[in-house]
C-alpha cells in the first residue's frame, strides 16, 4: 500500500518515524506502518509541567475565544476529512466510510464546543440571609489527560479535547500505541488551527506516547486534575484506583456488552437492518457493538434465519475497498480472543452459525473473521464478559420482566435498545425498573450515538459521561459563592455569634 501522499497531506514525513520502539502495522494487510518513539518518564513529567504553564493563561482567555480556537480547529478537520478518515482507517481497520464518521464526530463536537464556550452557565440561589446572593461559577480545572483506544481513535479524544479547551484545560494525550499516528497527524492539524488563530500558549496540546509506564504518571500527578480514560475494564479498574488514591477525578468509558431486546410487535424489517449495523459494523470493535440478541420466543427461529443468511453474505475485506462491510480485527490478539470465545461458547452449551478466520491466504498477516451467530441456551458466563470482536450471541425470552433480567444481569451497563410498537414495553424499558444502562434506546440498534447526548455507562463500565449534554461539567470546578450586599451579617442557620 502507498500512503505517503497521504501522511504528507497530514504533515507527516513517514522516513522520519522508522526508527522508534512502537512499531504499528495496519491490521488491513499486517503491513508496517512505521514506528513511534515512546516517551520516558521524565518527558512525561515535563509534559505535566508544560500543561501547568499553559493553563495558567489559557484559564484567563475569555471562554468565547477559547471557542475560536475550537471553531478554527474544526475547520481544519473539514479540510482534511478524507486523509485523516483515511489513516484512521489504515491504522484501525475500520471502513473508510467509517474512518470519515470519526472525522465527522470530531467536527460534530468541535461545533457543539463551540457553542458551549457561551454557555458555560452557573446557577444563582436564593439565600435565606438578608441582602446576600448565592451563585455557582464555574472554573477551568487544570490540565487534562486523555488516554484513548485505538477503536476510536480520533473521535473519543475529540470528544475530551473540544470540551477540555474551551473548558480552559491544556490536554495531554496518550494514544493507544496501536494508532499513534492519527494521534499525529491531529497534532499537526491542531497546530495549523494554533497559527490562525495567533496568540495562544505553548502546550495547549501534548502527545505521550508509551505503554502503561507513562499512563502512570499520568494517573498519579496531583497536576493533572482529570484523567478521562477509554478501553478496558481492566484498564480503568487500574486507572480509577490510582487517581482515586491521589482525590483526583475520573472520566472513564470501559466495556459494554449491549443488548437489543427483540418483542413481538416489533418491525422486524428496521430491527434486522439495525442488528446488521451494530453487530457487524466495525467488526464488532465498538464500545457499543450488538453483543447480545435477548429474542421472544415465538421470533426465535424466524430471525435466527434470517440473520444466518446475512452473516453468510456479508462483505468481508480491505476496508480501503468500497462494498466490502466488515474490515479486519486489530490483530492476532484481538484474533485469538474471538476464536477462544466461541469455543468457550461451545463448552457452555451453544450453537455457532458462521465464525472462523477468512482471506487468511491472501492476507496471511491479517486478520479478518467471519461474524459469527451464537445460539445460547441461557445466558452462560462467556455471553456475560466483553470479546471485542463480531460474536452475536441470541438468547431467548418468554415474558418481558425476564427480558430485563437478562438484559440487566451483566457487569457491565453501556449501551442498550429494546424494538417494540408496543407503548408499555417501551416505556417500561425507559424507566427505573427498565434497562440501567447509560444508553437506553427505543427501534434504533445501541451504537452509533450521535455527540449531542451524553455518552457513556454504568456498573463495570465506569459511570463516566463524556461528549455532549453537561458533560462539559467534568472538565471544570464549580464555586459556590455567597455574596453579602447588607450592611448586616446574619449566619447561615440563625446563628448568633455576638462578641460585643
Ligand atoms: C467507542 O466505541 O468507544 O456510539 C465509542 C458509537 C460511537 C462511539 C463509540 N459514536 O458507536
Amino acid at each position: 500500500m502507498n500512503h505517503n501522499k497521504t501522511f504528507k497531506q497530514l504533515g507527516i514525513n513517514l522516513s522520519d518515524h522508522q526508527q522508534g520502539d512502537i512499531m504499528t502495522h495496519s491490521p488491513i494487510d499486517g503491513s508496517q506502518v512505521g514506528a513511534v518513539q515512546s516517551n520516558s518518564i521524565p518527558e512525561a513529567h515535563e509534559a505535566i509541567t508544560n500543561a501547568q504553564e499553559a493553563f495558567k493563561t489559557w484559564r484567563m482567555v475569555p471562554a468565547p475565544k477559547r471557542g475560536e480556537l475550537i471553531r478554527l480547529f474544526g475547520n481544519k478537520l473539514r479540510q482534511h476529512k478524507d486523509d485523516l478518515g483515511y489513516l484512521v482507517t489504515l491504522e484501525s481497520g475500520k471502513l473508510l466510510e467509517e474512518g470519515k464518521g470519526e472525522v465527522q464526530e470530531m467536527i460534530d463536537i468541535c461545533d457543539f464546543a463551540v457553542g458551549l464556550s457561551r454557555q458555560l452557565y452557573g446557577l444563582t440561589i436564593a439565600s435565606e440571609r438578608p441582602g446576600h446572593r448565592m451563585m455557582e461559577t464555574w472554573h477551568p480545572l487544570g490540565p487534562i489527560a486523555t488516554i484513548t483506544p485505538f477503536n476510536f481513535p480520533v473521535a473519543v479524544w475529540c470528544w475530551n479535547f473540544a470540551l477540555a479547551i474551551v473548558c480552559g484545560d491544556p490536554v495531554i494525550w496518550k494514544p493507544s500505541e496501536k494508532t499513534p499516528f492519527t494521534a499525529l497527524a491531529c497534532m499537526n492539524i491542531f497546530n495549523k488551527a494554533l497559527i490562525d488563530f495567533g496568540d495562544t500558549p505553548p502546550h495547549l496540546l501534548q502527545i505521550l506516547n508509551g505503554g502503561s509506564e507513562i499512563g502512570q504518571v499520568l494517573t498519579d500527578s496531583p497536576q493533572v486534575p482529570l484523567v478521562s480514560a477509554t478501553g478496558s475494564t481492566a484498564m480503568g479498574r487500574i486507572v480509577g484506583q490510582r487517581v482515586a488514591t491521589r482525590f483526583g477525578k475520573c472520566i472513564l468509558e470501559l466495556g459494554g456488552n449491549n443488548a437489543m431486546i427483540l418483542t413481538p410487535s416489533a418491525d422486524l424489517e428496521l430491527a434486522t437492518r439495525a442488528i446488521a449495523f451494530s453487530a457487524l459494523g466495525t467488526a464488532g470493535q465498538r464500545c457499543t457493538t450488538l453483543r447480545r440478541l435477548i429474542i421472544h420466543k415465538s421470533l426465535h427461529k424466524d430471525m435466527v434465519d434470517r440473520l444466518k443468511k446475512i452473516y453468510c453474505e456479508v462483505q468481508i475485506g480491505n476496508p480501503l475497498e468500497v462494498g466490502n462491510l466488515m474490515g479486519p480485527l486489530v490483530d492476532k490478539g484481538s484474533y485469538e480472543h474471538y476464536m477462544s470465545s466461541l469455543e468457550k461458547a461451545k463448552e457452555e452449551g451453544g450453537t455457532v452459525h458462521g465464525g472462523g478466520r477468512t482471506l487468511e491466504n491472501k492476507l496471511p498477516n491479517a486478520y479478518y473473521v467471519k461474524p459469527a451467530l451464537v445460539e445460547m441456551p441461557s445466558q452462560t458466563d462467556v455471553v456475560k464478559s466483553e470479546t471485542f470482536a463480531p460474536i452475536l450471541y441470541v438468547v431467548e425470552y418468554e415474558k418481558l420482566d425476564e427480558a430485563l433480567e437478562i438484559q440487566n444481569a451483566v457487569p457491565q451497563g453501556l449501551s442498550s435498545c429494546i424494538f417494540t410498537n408496543d407503548i408499555r414495553e417501551a416505556e417500561t424499558f425507559l424507566s427505573a425498573r427498565g434497562s440501567d444502562c447509560g444508553i437506553a434506546n427505543v427501534n434504533i440498534g445501541p451504537s452509533g450515538a450521535e455527540i449531542g447526548g451524553a455518552f457513556g455507562g454504568e456498573k463495570e463500565t465506569g459511570g463516566g459521561r463524556e461528549s455532549g449534554s453537561d458533560s462539559w461539567r467534568n472538565y471544570m470546578r464549580r464555586a459556590t459563592n455567597t455574596v453579602n450586599f447588607s450592611t448586616n451579617l446574619p449566619l447561615a442557620q440563625g446563628i448568633k455569634f455576638d462578641v460585643s
